[in-house]
C-alpha cells in the first residue's frame, strides 16, 4: 500500500471523469434545482496556458464547484476568443497560416486544461474564429444596422503605423504609444463603421447602481469616468459671414457674459470651413498648425502643462447674451470629437483659457465674484494668472446679477431658453464604437457595395460571409484590408440584378466577438439562432464571472451594451449580463510581472508537470484573498502537497480501521463532530464572500484535529471521524477534485464527489457544552475555571473550593458562606 501521490491519483481519476462526463448540462435540461452560471472571462489562445489562467480558471473553478456542492445545477462553460491580430502578427513572422496557428494553440490550452480539470462542461466549447460562430457576429452587425446602431462615417482615427490597424481611444497609452505594437499612435482619416454605444450612455450609466457591491468598486469607477457623464448647456453663437449658428457646450452658461473669444478645434469641419474663407496667409498658417495638431495625442492636448498655441482664424462670433464681437481662434487644446468642437472661452474662470488669453493678449473679463474661507475675493485673474474656478456670486452678467453659481446656471439656461439661443443638454465622454479593422483574421462585415457607391447588408440566408483561405493573400500591415485582394471572395455577382457587388474588406473588431459569447454558451450547438431565448431565461444572466481587471473598461461596457440591444430586440428579459464579479489578482515573480522578455517566467506546464493540478490549484487559492497578487517566490508549492498528504491519510485511515460506511455518526466524538459542524457552517459564507485562503486554512484546521482525534484521542474506529473524513473530501473537491474523489473512494463512494452535496451542518451539535465559571472570593474575581455547562450547584461549591487561587486568597480565613449559581458563578465569604 503506497501514500499519497498526485501522478497516481490523477492517473486514476481523469478517464473516469472523461467518462463520466459529469459537468455537462444538457440543453433543455429540465431540473427543479436552483442553477447558477459561473463564467470564466474566455482565454486567448496565444500559446499554452500560463500562471494567470492557471490562477483565474481556478477560481472560477472553485465557485463553480462550490455551487454544484451547495445543490444548484451549474453551467461552466469554455471557449477561446481566437481571433485577433497577435495570430495573424505571429503568423505573419513564422509564415504560416493564422488558422493554423490558432487551433495549434487551442489544442495546447486544451491538453493542458485537460490535467488542470476545471469543471468545464466540454460539450458546448467554441471558438469565436469557427464560421458557426462568427456568422452570428455577422447577424448582429445586421440587427444593429436595420436598427440604425451601426453605421458608416469618414473620421480622424488613432492609427498604429507598425500593425497599419486603427485602434480604440482606450488601446492608446497615456504616453501616446500604441498598446499594440508600442509605436507613437498617429491621426488618420477614414470610413469606417461603428456602433452606436453613445445611444445607450444614460442606461450604460445608470444601471451600474444595480451593480454596487456585487462588483469591484474600481470596476464601476472606471465604467462610471469612461462614460463620463457632464451636464451642462448648449449655447448658439452667430459667426459674421456664416448662416449657420455654431453651438458650443458648457458646463457654466453662468459665464456667457464673460466668454471674451471663441476657440475651434484645428481638425473640426469648421476649423477648415472657416480657415477656407480667411485670407492666404491665415490659410497656410492654419494648415501648418492642423499637421502639428494631428502629431499631438489627446492626452497631449489637454495637457496643462503644454503652452498655449492657437490660430486667429480671421472670423468674429456674436455673444448671444451681449451681442459683443468676439474673435474665433482654432486651437489644440479643444478637441474635434467632444462637445460641439468648440468652446465659449472664458479666461476669468477657466485656466485653460485664461492661459490662451494671457498668451494672444485677449481681454479677460470677471463675471463670478469667487471668494475665499475668510470671504476676501480671490486675485484679478488677469493679474495673477490663476483663474477662479470655483462657485461664487454673478456680477457684471446683467440678469444673473446676485445669483449663487446653481441660481445662475438655471436661470441663464432658462434666458437661453427663451430666446431661443441654447438649451440644457448632457455630454459624454464615451465615443461610438469603431468596429472596422484592416486585417485578415476576423470577421468579415456583412455588407457589399454597389458600383455607385451604395450599399446593401448580405441577406442573413446567406449568412456566414465566410473569411477566404489565407494561402495567397499578402497578410503584412499595408493600411487596407487583405481581404480587398482576394478578388474572387470579394466581388459577388447579384443573381436578381446582375450587378456586380463588392464586399466590404474590413473585419470586425474582436471586442464585437467578445461582447455575446457568454450568450452563445446557452446554445454553442445549435445552427439556427444565436442562442436560444428560453435556454437564456433559464440561465442567463451569468451569475459569477470571473476574470482580469484589464478587462475593466471595453469589455464590459461593449457586453453591456449589447445585451441592453438584446433585450431591446427583445431576445432576453434582462439589461446586465454579470451579476456578480470578482477580478483576480496577478500571478508575480519576486514582485515583478512574469514576461518572457524578462526572463522570469514560471511556466505552467512545468509547475502542472512537477507539482500536479491540485497543489497548484491549492496554493493559489490559499496565497491570500484573490482579489490580492501572488509573489510566486513567496509561496510554497510543496507545503500544498503536504496538506493534500495529510488530508488524504486521514481517508486511508479510516479506510482501513473507521466506522464502515453509512455508519451512523450519532454517539460519536463530541468535540470532532462539533468541529466538523463548524466548518460545514462557516464554509458557505467564506466561499461566496471569496474568502477562499481562509476556508482552506480551516480545512488544515480539521485535518489536524481529525488526525488528533484518530492518534490520541477518540480512535480511527469512531464514527465521528468518518464524520470528518467525508466532509473533508466534499469541501476539498472544490480545491483539489483530484486528492478528494481518491479520498471519496477510499471511504467507500462512487465518483464522483464533484457532485456530491455539503453534508446539511446541524446547529444543535455546536451548542456549547463547556463554560467558564467564575470564582468569587468576598466580593473579588479569583479565578476563572471550565466546567460543564449542565454542572450542579454541588459540583460547582466543590470545584471553586478546589481551586488553587481561591484557596490563596482565602488564607487561614473561615469560609462564612458560599453561594453556587450553576454554572456562572461561586461567591465565597470569609470572616476576617
Ligand atoms: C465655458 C466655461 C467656463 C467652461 C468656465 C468651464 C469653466 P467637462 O466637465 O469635462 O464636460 N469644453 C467643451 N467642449 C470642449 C472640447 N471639445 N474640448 C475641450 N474643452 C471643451 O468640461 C466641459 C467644459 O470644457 C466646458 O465648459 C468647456 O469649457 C470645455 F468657467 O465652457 B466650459
Amino acid at each position: 500500500e503506497q501514500g499519497y501521490d498526485f501522478q497516481t491519483i490523477q492517473d486514476r481519476w481523469l478517464p473516469v471523469w472523461e467518462e463520466l462526463k459529469p459537468f455537462e448540462v444538457p440543453v433543455g435540461l429540465e431540473s427543479d434545482k436552483p442553477r447558477k452560471y459561473v463564467l470564466d472571462m474566455f482565454p486567448y489562445p496565444s500559446g499554452d496556458l500560463h500562471m494567470g489562467h492557471a490562477e483565474a480558471f481556478c477560481f472560477g473553478d472553485i465557485l463553480a464547484r462550490y455551487w454544484r456542492g451547495q445543490g444548484h445545477d451549474v453551467l461552466h462553460p469554455i471557449g477561446w476568443d481566437s481571433f485577433g491580430l497577435p495570430a495573424e502578427n505571429a503568423a505573419i513572422q513564422r509564415g504560416i497560416d493564422p488558422r493554423e496557428w490558432t487551433y495549434a494553440n487551442i489544442a495546447q490550452q486544451k491538453a493542458s486544461f485537460r490535467v488542470y480539470a476545471p469543471s468545464f462542461d466540454w460539450s458546448r466549447v467554441l471558438h469565436t474564429s469557427d464560421p458557426e460562430y462568427y456568422k452570428w457576429n455577422q447577424w448582429i452587425f445586421l440587427k444593429m444596422y436595420e436598427k440604425g446602431l451601426a453605421y458608416r462615417k469618414a473620421s480622424w482615427v488613432n492609427w498604429d503605423p507598425v500593425d497599419q490597424t486603427v485602434l480604440a481611444n482606450e488601446q492608446v497609452l497615456a504616453d501616446g504609444t500604441s498598446e499594440r505594437s508600442g509605436a507613437m499612435v498617429v491621426k488618420k482619416k477614414l470610413t469606417q463603421w461603428y456602433f452606436r454605444i453613445t445611444d445607450y450612455a444614460d442606461r450604460l450609466l445608470d444601471d451600474l447602481d444595480s451593480l454596487e457591491g456585487r462588483w469591484p468598486a474600481k470596476v464601476l469607477s472606471m465604467q462610471r469616468n469612461w462614460i463620463g457623464r457632464s451636464r451642462g448647456a448648449e449655447v448658439e453663437f452667430e459667426i459674421e459671414g456664416r448662416s449657420e449658428k455654431v453651438p458650443v457646450f458648457t458646463t457654466r452658461p453662468d459665464t456667457l457674459h464673460g466668454a471674451t473669444f471663441m476657440v475651434v478645434a484645428p481638425d473640426s469641419d469648421l476649423a477648415a470651413e472657416l480657415a477656407a474663407g480667411a485670407s492666404a496667409p491665415v490659410r497656410m498658417q492654419f494648415q501648418a498648425y492642423l499637421e502639428a495638431t494631428q502629431k499631438q495625442t489627446e492626452i497631449e492636448r489637454q495637457s496643462t502643462e503644454r503652452e498655449k498655441t492657437g490660430v486667429f482664424l480671421d472670423h468674429f462670433a456674436v455673444n448671444p447674451v451681449n451681442g459683443e464681437r468676439i474673435p474665433v481662434w482654432a486651437s489644440d487644446y479643444v478637441l474635434a470629437d467632444y462637445g460641439h468642437g468648440a468652446i465659449m472661452a472664458v479666461p476669468a474662470h477657466d485656466q485653460r483659457d485664461l492661459d490662451f488669453a494671457l498668451k494672444f493678449d485677449l481681454p479677460v473679463r470677471v463675471v463670478v465674484d469667487v471668494r475665499d474661507e475668510d470671504g476676501e475675493p480671490l486675485a484679478d485673474p488677469a493679474v495673477s494668472g490663476v483663474a477662479t474656478s470655483g462657485a461664487g456670486v454673478s456680477v457684471n452678467s446683467a440678469e444673473l446679477d446676485g445669483l449663487e453659481k446653481e441660481a445662475a446656471i438655471a436661470r441663464a439656461i432658462e434666458v437661453l431658453e427663451e430666446r431661443g439661443t441654447g438649451r440644457a443638454t448632457t455630454t459624454y465622454r464615451l465615443r461610438d464604437w469603431l468596429i472596422s479593422r484592416q486585417r485578415y483574421w476576423g470577421t468579415p462585415i456583412p455588407i457589399l457595395y454597389a458600383e455607385d457607391g451604395s450599399m446593401q447588408p448580405v441577406a442573413e440566408t446567406a449568412l456566414p460571409v465566410q473569411l477566404p483561405d489565407a494561402a495567397g493573400l499578402d497578410l503584412k500591415p499595408k493600411g487596407s484590408s487583405p481581404l480587398g485582394a482576394a478578388t474572387e471572395w470579394a466581388t459577388v455577382v447579384d443573381p436578381e440584378t446582375g450587378e456586380t457587388l463588392t464586399r466590404d474588406p474590413d473585419t470586425m473588431d474582436t471586442f464585437v466577438d467578445s461582447s455575446w459569447y457568454y450568450f452563445r454558451f446557452l446554445s454553442a450547438n445549435d445552427p439556427t439562432q444565436p442562442f436560444d431565448p428560453a435556454e437564456a431565461k433559464k440561465w442567463a444572466p451569468v451569475d459569477q464571472y470571473v476574470g482580469g481587471v484589464e478587462h475593466a473598461i471595453l469589455h464590459l461596457l461593449y457586453s453591456r451594451f449589447i445585451t441592453k440591444v438584446m433585450f431591446d430586440l427583445g431576445y432576453i428579459d434582462f439589461e446586465e449580463p454579470f451579476l456578480d464579479m470578482l477580478n483576480q489578482g496577478m500571478v508575480l515573480l519576486d514582485g515583478a510581472k512574469m514576461s518572457k522578455s524578462k526572463g522570469n517566467l514560471v511556466e505552467f506546464a512545468s509547475e502542472l508537470k512537477e507539482h500536479g493540478a491540485d497543489a497548484l490549484r491549492v496554493t493559489l487559492a490559499f496565497a491570500g484573498p484573490p482579489e490580492d497578487d501572488i509573489d510566486w517566490a513567496d509561496v510554497s508549492v510543496q507545503g500544498s502537497a503536504k496538506f493534500l498528504a495529510r488530508a488524504w491519510r486521514v481517508a486511508h485511515d479510516v479506510e482501513l480501521g473507521g466506522a464502515p460506511v453509512g455508519a451512523s455518526f450519532d454517539g460519536g466524538d463530541k468535540a470532532l463532530r462539533r468541529a466538523t459542524h463548524q466548518l460545514l457552517t462557516d464554509g458557505p459564507q467564506l466561499a461566496e464572500s471569496y474568502k477562499f485562503n481562509v476556508l482552506i486554512a480551516r480545512l488544515m484546521e480539521q485535518v489536524n484535529v481529525t488526525r488528533k482525534a484518530i492518534d490520541s484521542g477518540c480512535g480511527v474506529a469512531d464514527p465521528a471521524v468518518r464524520e470528518s473524513a467525508e466532509a473533508i473530501s466534499v469541501i476539498l473537491s472544490m480545491f483539489a477534485p483530484y486528492a478528494a474523489e481518491d479520498m471519496w473512494a477510499m471511504l467507500g463512494h462512487e465518483p464522483t464527489v464533484a457532485l456530491v452535496e455539503w453534508p446539511k451542518a446541524d446547529a444543535s451539535l455546536l451548542v456549547v457544552d463547556e463554560v467558564l465559571m467564575i470564582v468569587q472570593v468576598d466580593g473579588k474575581v479569583r479565578d476563572k475555571i471550565t466546567v460543564s455547562a449542565s454542572i450542579s450547584a454541588e459540583d460547582a461549591e466543590a470545584a471553586a473550593r478546589a481551586s488553587e487561587n481561591a484557596q490563596r486568597a482565602i488564607g487561614d480565613r473561615e469560609i462564612v458562606k458560599v453561594i453556587a449559581r450553576a454554572p456562572k458563578i461561586v461567591s465565597i465569604a470569609t470572616k476576617p
